[in-house]
């Protein structure tokens, strides 16, 4: 049985294969771009974002297994095979983004940009701290992530919302849902966390009418794609202090343009796109629980839906 490697970072690419065979001695693992002589033996393919095109043509290709939680850039192939399509959901990737986002969260709550700027201005003045439990934190998206993000943001006492697609019910967050909920969602939303999937219905989502329906001075976080982010918008949010800082980790352009005023706004907190990463072990062993899953015809958590685009 052989399994198609496309690494994040070509570097990576032994410490995949260690872990996906310490789990399956007798799995072959070939790394990217596949060798013509290996073709005819891929039943699985494991990437991060390929090529377009670079799927097609592998005549025993079972299924393809996403490295990243978000299939956007796969789905975004015209020629991708009709297999099963399978997102990373691994405990590690989760972990990641509990903390990125805790950090994101608490740094606008405790007004760490702020400090930064009174810090070189060698301002020693304080900001009068504001009680968790009268912040108002809102995510969208409340998928895997998402609903881990707002379980340990609880932990913190914040006042939470959550918006999804379809209804929920979490305990201790008040649930808005579709177009109908977005308004009253972001009404009471004085930090906003983007962890939506890219799809055709989220894309520029977080846009200037979006901004114009915070709470004047809000803060956003976007740690879900560079899509759902208009940045001009942004920008017009933050120069009339609608918006008063972002955390962004993913930008329409990554990186920016070496011009790009997202390298030097002091309103903004800009990360490589390092909110979460996968653990090796425990992603390959979600990978190799899926096909598992597949093969004795049961469905994988992580099987996407094309049609949805998620
Ligand atoms: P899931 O598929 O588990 O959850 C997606 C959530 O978004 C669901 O709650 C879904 O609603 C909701 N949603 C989708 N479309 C809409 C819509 N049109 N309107 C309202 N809600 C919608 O995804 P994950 O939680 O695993 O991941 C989310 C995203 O995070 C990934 O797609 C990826 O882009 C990003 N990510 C970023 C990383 C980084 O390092 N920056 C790392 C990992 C992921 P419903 O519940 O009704 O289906
Ligand atoms: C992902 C990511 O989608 O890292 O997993 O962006």
């Amino acid at each position: 049985m052989a399994l198609l490697l496309k690494a994040e970072e070509a570097e990576d690419f032994p410490q995949w294969r260690a872990a996906l065979q310490a789990l399956d001695p007798a799995l072959e693992i070939i790394d990217w771009p596949c060798p013509a002589d290996a073709r005819q033996r891929i039943e699985y393919a494991l990437v991060w974002q390929p090529p377009r095109g670079e799927l097609a043509g592998y005549a025993k290709l079972r299924a393809i297994f996403s490295i990243g939680a978000g299939v956007d850039a796969i789905l975004a192939d015209p020629t991708l095979p009709d297999v099963p399509l399978v997102r990373m959901i691994e405990p590690g990737l989760t972990r990641g983004m509990n903390e990125f986002v805790s950090l994101a969260v608490l740094g606008h709550h405790r007004f760490m940009l702020q400090y930064a700027a009174r810090r070189r201005a060698r301002d020693w003045s304080p900001i009068q701290q504001i009680d968790a439990s009268q912040r108002r934190v809102g995510v969208l998206g409340l998928g895997q992530l998402g609903r881990a993000a707002l379980a340990q943001l609880a932990t913190f006492g914040f006042a939470l919302r959550g918006w999804s697609r379809s209804p929920r019910r979490i305990d201790g967050v008040e649930c808005f849902h579709g177009e109908a909920g977005f308004d009253d969602f972001l009404a009471g939303c004085d930090i906003l966390v983007c962890l939506l999937p890219l799809t055709d219905d989220t894309r520029g989502i977080l846009d200037a009418r979006c901004f114009a329906r915070l709470p004047h001075g809000a803060c956003v976080v976007n740690v879900g794609r560079g899509g759902h982010l208009v940045e001009e918008d942004l920008r017009a949010a933050l120069d009339s202090g609608q918006i008063a800082e972002a955390t962004l980790d993913v930008c329409q352009s990554e990186p920016p343009a070496a011009d790009s005023w997202l390298w030097d706004d002091p309103r903004v907190l800009l990360t490589p796109h390092i909110a979460s990463m996968i653990i090796f072990d425990s992603a390959a062993a979600a990978v190799l629980e899926a096909r598992r899953q597949w093969l004795a015809g049961e469905r994988p958590a992580g099987l996407v839906d094309r049609r949805r685009g998620y």
